[in-house]
């Protein structure tokens, strides 16, 4: 059985059990989607967003994309993981150095690090592009944003939630400009000071064929295992109507974790359901946060749907694991 390292018991982790009959390693919650634009003030859409366990509840930060279509991050909470309540006001950073750039953001992911505070990483608006925003807070009372680790153009930043070999380590997706950018893969970095970053490497590809044969992005906070590092990420195929998104997920070694073990040949879950298909961006399933009980090894993730709303999955470290290593490319 694969063990959780370095996790947290959640008792109130939102779960249902997978449905009789059902054979698929990942299954949807029965009331999806959890969030729609009526949870938000003057929200178009709610998606791509990302939660962590706080007190004996739940903080989040959202993307809304509100009625001018600017995709900007909000902060909410929650008693149970499900039902949230979000702010009115976009979250702001408290003494921001205006020379680092903030004019909108999206995608947060957003990790509790093992010194003690809770990272946000999200895809940045700055006057020449996007690249990865870093930003901490304490409290989700006040936010402050650090230098950006990287040079225009990159999306989908997620940090380690410990340091590895000493060091503070990011996965990203160094991209190319545009709304969806083009073709792009997965890359490690890591920092003494989470200022300068270097030592990059470079992780994992599309494919040439199937489901993750366009870019792939890292997903939630990678957790850890016994096994290595537990990677759910994105992979997106061209097809004739547009992009697909789907989800997958790796292992990583666990010292080097540029190095894959094992990486799944089959999607963990794709879009089928009417609101993964239909919306602002059809065919998306874009997952950006998992919750994990040490516990039980039970997974509750979150992910956005079609660019309009959020929706909760579910799985078990010793599933997920099992699958990637008996799948994998
Ligand atoms: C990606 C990002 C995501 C979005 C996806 C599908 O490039 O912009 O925010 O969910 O495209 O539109």
């Amino acid at each position: 059985m694969a063990k959780v390292i370095n996790g947290v018991s959640i008792p109130n982790l939102p779960w249902e059990d997978k449905p009789q009959g059902c054979t698929d390693t990942v299954w949807r919650y029965s009331k999806n989607p959890i969030i729609t634009r009526n949870d938000a003030f003057e929200a178009n859409s709610v998606f791509n967003s990302a939660v962590v366990p706080f007190g004996d509840g739940f903080r989040g930060v959202f993307r809304i994309d509100s009625y001018d279509m600017l995709p900007m991050l909000r902060t909410g909470k929650s008693r149970d993981g499900i039902k949230w309540e979000i702010s009115d006001d976009n979250l702001e950073w408290t003494d921001r150095n205006p020379d680092i750039g903030y004019e909108y953001g999206y995608d947060p992911r957003v990790i509790k690090h093992e010194d003690g505070k809770y990272y946000i990483c999200w895809c940045n608006g700055v006057p020449g592009g996007h690249t990865i925003g870093l930003g901490y807070t304490e409290d989700f009372e006040k936010f402050y944003q650090l230098e950006s680790p990287f040079l225009v153009y990159n999306r989908n930043g997620v940090l380690f939630p410990r340091k590895i070999n000493g060091k503070y380590a990011m996965l990203s997706l160094p991209t190319n400009p545009g709304s969806g950018g083009g073709l792009g893969s997965i890359w490690y970095s890591e920092s003494p000071d989470l200022e300068y970053w270097g030592h990059h490497r470079d992780v994992m590809h599309p494919t040439s064929l199937g489901w993750q044969n366009n870019k792939i992005g890292p997903g939630p906070a990678p957790i850890e295992t016994d096994e290595g590092w537990l990677l759910i990420y994105h992979g997106v195929m061209g097809s004739c109507a547009g992009l697909v998104y789907s989800m997958g997920a790796a292992i990583l070694d666990i010292d080097e974790p540029w190095k894959v073990k094992y990486r799944t040949k089959k999607f963990l879950l794709k879009p089928w359901e009417p609101y993964e298909c239909m919306g602002d961006v059809h065919t998306v399933v874009f997952p950006c946060a998992s919750l994990v009980d040490a516990d039980t090894g039970r997974i509750a993730i979150y992910y956005g749907c079609a660019d309009t709303s959020v929706g909760l999955a579910f799985t078990t470290v010793d599933d997920i694991i099992k699958y990637t290593k008996e799948n994998s490319l």
